[in-house]
Order: C-alpha cells, then structure tokens, then sequence
C-alpha cells in the first residue's frame, strides 16, 4: 500500500572515493548491468557517468566519478574538475573506502574537500552535512570477521558519517542494504527516466566506453594510459534507401572510432600483428553496440596519434575533457 510515508523518492547521489576503491564495481552491482567500465589501473573512470536504478518505490541516479587524486597531468586536474561539477547537484553523497586498505592522505584531502562544499561547521568544531554522507566500506571479501568489525570502527571515527555501510560488489555481499540505504536518503520526487533505461549516457559516449573497455582488457598491463576514444560519428544508411525494396543484406549502421594514443611507437601496441587486436575488439563488442545503435553496426577505427594529450589544454578540449 502506497501511503504517505512512502510516495516515491528519487535523486542523484554522488559515489566518490580514491582511484581504484570500487566506485565503477558497486555501481555495476547495485545496477546489475555494466553501465561503466572498471579495471585494477586507477583512473579508469574519465566521466562522470550516471546509472539509473529504478526500484517500484525510487530511482536513484548513481553518478560515476574519477577517483580523486592529486593530479599529475591537466588530463588528472580535468577529472578532479569532473568530480566537482558532478557533485554540485546530489542529494546525497557515498564515499567509497577500501576494506583493505588504511585510511591515507588521499581518503582525509577528499573529506576536507566534501567539508568544504556539503557541511557547516558549528561552534564546537563539529561538523554538520547538508545532504547524507554515507560511508561505504568496499572490498570486505579481503578481511575476516574481526578485521572488519576494526575496520568499521576506524572509518566510523574517521568522519561524521550519517550511515556506514559493508559491502563486497564482487560477492555481491550486503548489496540490498546499500540500495536501501540511498533509497532512504532521497528525497520525495517523481520517477524521471523510464523504468528500462539504466544510463543516461548518449550512445557516442557509450560506444567510447566499450571501446576502450574492450582494450584494456584486451591488451592488460601491455595497454598505454594514455589511450582515448572518441567516436566521431555514427553514420546510419539513407532513410529512403532502408524503406524500399532492397536486394541482399540491408546496409550497415556506420560508428566511425578515432583511437588516440600519445606516441607512434604505441600504435602497434593498440593494433596488434596483423591488425588482431582491433578484431578482437570489434569481435567482442559486436552485440553490444550492435544494442545500442538499435541496427546491425560496423565499428570502423582509425588509430591515431595525438602528442601529449594528456597535457595539452587544447587536445584535451578536443578529446572531451
Ligand atoms: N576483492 C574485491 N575487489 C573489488 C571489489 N570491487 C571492485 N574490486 C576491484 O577493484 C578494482 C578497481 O575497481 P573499479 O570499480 O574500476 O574502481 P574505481 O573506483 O571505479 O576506479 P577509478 O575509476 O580508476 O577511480 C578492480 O580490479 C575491481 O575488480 C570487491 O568488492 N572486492
Ligand atoms: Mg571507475
């Protein structure tokens, strides 16, 4: 029965932590799709993503972030840039802490950052958060029992968290009640994406992911950093051609693919003898662009070299940093 006390919820809560804490892996799993890609390399997320999770209650939009760093590159200041535009509307926040790892430098600069924008500080130097800040501990398949009740303790006196919350997105451990967690702190509000759309990513961008998903995981530890996507169009075949009669296979959808790496020498790294990387990638990602364009599609890349990138303000602007 739908009373009152619980009319519908939704809102954007914001999932935030250091590179490579889980950000990408709980959000997967709260989801149950792969709306964003993840790797054990820190700065795999170079977007802020939003995953959509519609429950008969709420829908909750999980925005993806960059791990937040200390930049080393203007590509690194650019994702911390990222992380505060993505956090200027949330209606709640979830800082990601690794199980297995000790609270650092990097864990207190985020805190005081949060501080700055989310609390007011009161006259007793407490702090008081203006949206919910909830604490989720990732990655407890790495301890045992008595580790975790430790750990649970420090993080609980590290910050003022409103909830704290244990989970593993890998086993797939204590899920249900981070769901309900950030159902709960969402406010009242209407269901704003339909029920079956779990991104709300343009399918260029989309695409861009897969793609260079699909070479990190293709090429491992042998794939450079500095690798970038972009996918420059998406060509569908003339209209009237599709409407009349037509004789043998009906065209392709045409997604033109410019991959970039930093230097030369890397090109060969990215294609592989005999061009078998790009063909394993098109290979394994034929369905699932295949989903997003909505017609049989033909992934058509051209590898490219755009010289440090990763610093130049203007490449960056080009590449959608
Ligand atoms: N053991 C364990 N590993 C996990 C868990 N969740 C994520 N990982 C691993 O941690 C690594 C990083 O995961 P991501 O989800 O890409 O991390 P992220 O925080 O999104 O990283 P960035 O986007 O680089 O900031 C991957 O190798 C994951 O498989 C978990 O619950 N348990
Ligand atoms: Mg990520």
């Amino acid at each position: 029965m739908q009373d009152a006390q619980d009319a519908y919820k939704s809102g954007f809560i914001a999932v935030v932590g250091r590179p490579n804490v889980g950000k990408s892996t709980l959000i997967n799993a709260l989801i149950g799709s792969h709306v964003a890609i993840t790797s054990s390399r820190p700065e795999t997320t170079r977007k802020a993503i939003r995953g959509v999770l519609t429950t008969d209650h709420a829908q909750i939009v999980l925005v993806d972030t960059p791990g937040i760093h200390r930049p080393r590159t203007l590509l690194g200041q650019r994702l911390n840039d990222i992380v505060d535009e993505s956090l200027s509307e949330v209606d709640a926040i979830a800082f990601l802490l690794p199980a297995d790892q000790e609270i650092g430098p990097g864990d207190r600069r985020i805190l005081s950052r949060l501080r700055s924008q989310f609390a007011t500080k009161s006259d007793d130097g407490s702090f008081s958060w203006k949206v919910p800040l909830i604490a989720v501990v990732t990655k407890i398949d790495e301890l045992n029992r008595t580790q975790l009740v430790d750990k649970l303790i420090e993080i609980n006196e590290f910050a003022g968290f409103s909830d704290i919350v244990p989970v593993s997105a890998l086993e797939h451990d204590n899920l249900d009640e981070a769901r309900k967690l950030f159902i709960d702190a969402m406010p009242e509000g209407p269901q704003m994406y339909p029920e079956d759309q779990i991104s709300e990513e343009k399918p260029e961008e989309a695409i861009a992911e897969l793609i260079r998903g699909a070479f990190l995981e293709e090429l491992d530890d042998e794939l450079p950093h500095s690798l970038a996507v972009v996918v420059d169009d998406i060509v569908y075949p003339d209209e009237v051609e599709t409407e009349e009669e037509h004789e043998g296979p009906k065209p392709k959808v045409q997604v033109l693919v410019s991959v970039y790496v930093e230097r030369d020498s890397q090109k060969p790294i990215i294609i592989g003898r005999k061009a078998e990387h790009l063909v394993r990638v098109k290979k394994r990602l034929r369905t699932p662009v295949n989903r997003i364009v909505g017609a049989k599609a033909k992934l058509d890349m051209h590898v490219k070299v755009a010289r440090e990138w990763q610093s130049d303000p203007k490449k960056l602007d080009r590449l959608g940093f």
